[in-house]
């Protein structure tokens, strides 16, 4: 990698502007206005090198990656890496919303998601600025909410918009991983609102940057957009496998 990310980096402000829109769009609740035409601008162009179909992914059975034992937590190692600012989610009002190349969108609270069967491991969060946190992370198995959604079998790509207009895309593969989790708890307490309440993503197959905080929005598709994470379109590599 040539570049090092910062959190405080500057952004390209030119390229940024129709992703905000994009978001407000979603969060206002106007996706049937404003989607279609900014879905073509931005969904359809390009595509991985990842050629197997949904359903091998989803029914064959994926490595597990050993955990640690809460013994090995070290609760002070995980450091606060925002690029932007915190955003403000209020959790009694926020709802995730699943949508793109379903048969049943969905619109969850965090109730809802909290009633879901839980899931806790404990894990090593890696981050390519040169430091790494042995964490526990408790929540709801992604490919739970994603069998809930009933995805196309099209599907391929998994996009995560978050509420500080950090956005990042993944290959089915690991969104399916048992390991992958949508988090609200941190090391057996209630996630901060720094580390991404009310809700991120935790997973031990990917690196630190594809691990979105505040997640508000998972739109499943069968092609990758132009963008394909706020990282990545400033240089990074797209998989960031572990
Ligand atoms: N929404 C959002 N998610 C994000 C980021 C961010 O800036 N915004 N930073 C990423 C990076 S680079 C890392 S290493 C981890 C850091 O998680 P932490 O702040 O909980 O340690 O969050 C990732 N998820
Ligand atoms: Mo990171």
């Amino acid at each position: 990698m040539s570049q090092q990310p910062e959190p405080d980096n500057d952004f390209n402000d030119d390229d940024f502007v129709p992703r905000r829109r994009f978001l407000t769009l979603a969060g206002a609740g106007l996706l049937t206005i404003g989607f279609g035409s900014l879905a073509e601008s931005l969904v359809g162009r390009l595509s991985e090198p990842l050629n197997q179909s949904v359903e091998s992914l989803i029914f064959r059975p994926q490595q597990p990656v050993p955990e640690f034992p809460i013994s090995a937590i070290e609760p002070n190692k995980l450091i606060v890496n925002t690029f932007r600012s915190t955003p403000a989610i209020n959790p009694e009002t926020y709802r995730l919303t699943i949508d793109g190349e379903v048969n049943n969108p969905l619109s969850l609270s965090m109730d809802d998601l909290q009633k879901m069967p839980f899931k806790s491991m404990v894990i090593r969060h890696v981050c390519v600025e040169g430091w790494a946190a042995i964490v526990q992370w408790g929540g709801v198995r992604l490919r739970d909410l994603i069998a809930t959604a009933q995805p196309s079998a099209r599907v391929k790509y998994v996009y995560f918009y978050s509420a500080d207009g950090y956005y990042e895309s993944w290959d089915i593969d690991s969104v399916m991983h048992p390991q992958t989790l949508m988090a609200y708890q941190k090391n057996g307490q209630p996630l901060e609102v720094a580390y991404g309440a009310p809700l991120r993503l935790a997973s031990p197959v990917k690196l630190g940057y594809k691990l979105s905080k505040w997640v508000t929005r998972i739109q499943l598709t069968s092609e990758l957009g132009k963008q394909r994470g706020y990282w990545e379109d400033i240089g990074y590599e797209w998989y960031a496998g572990i």
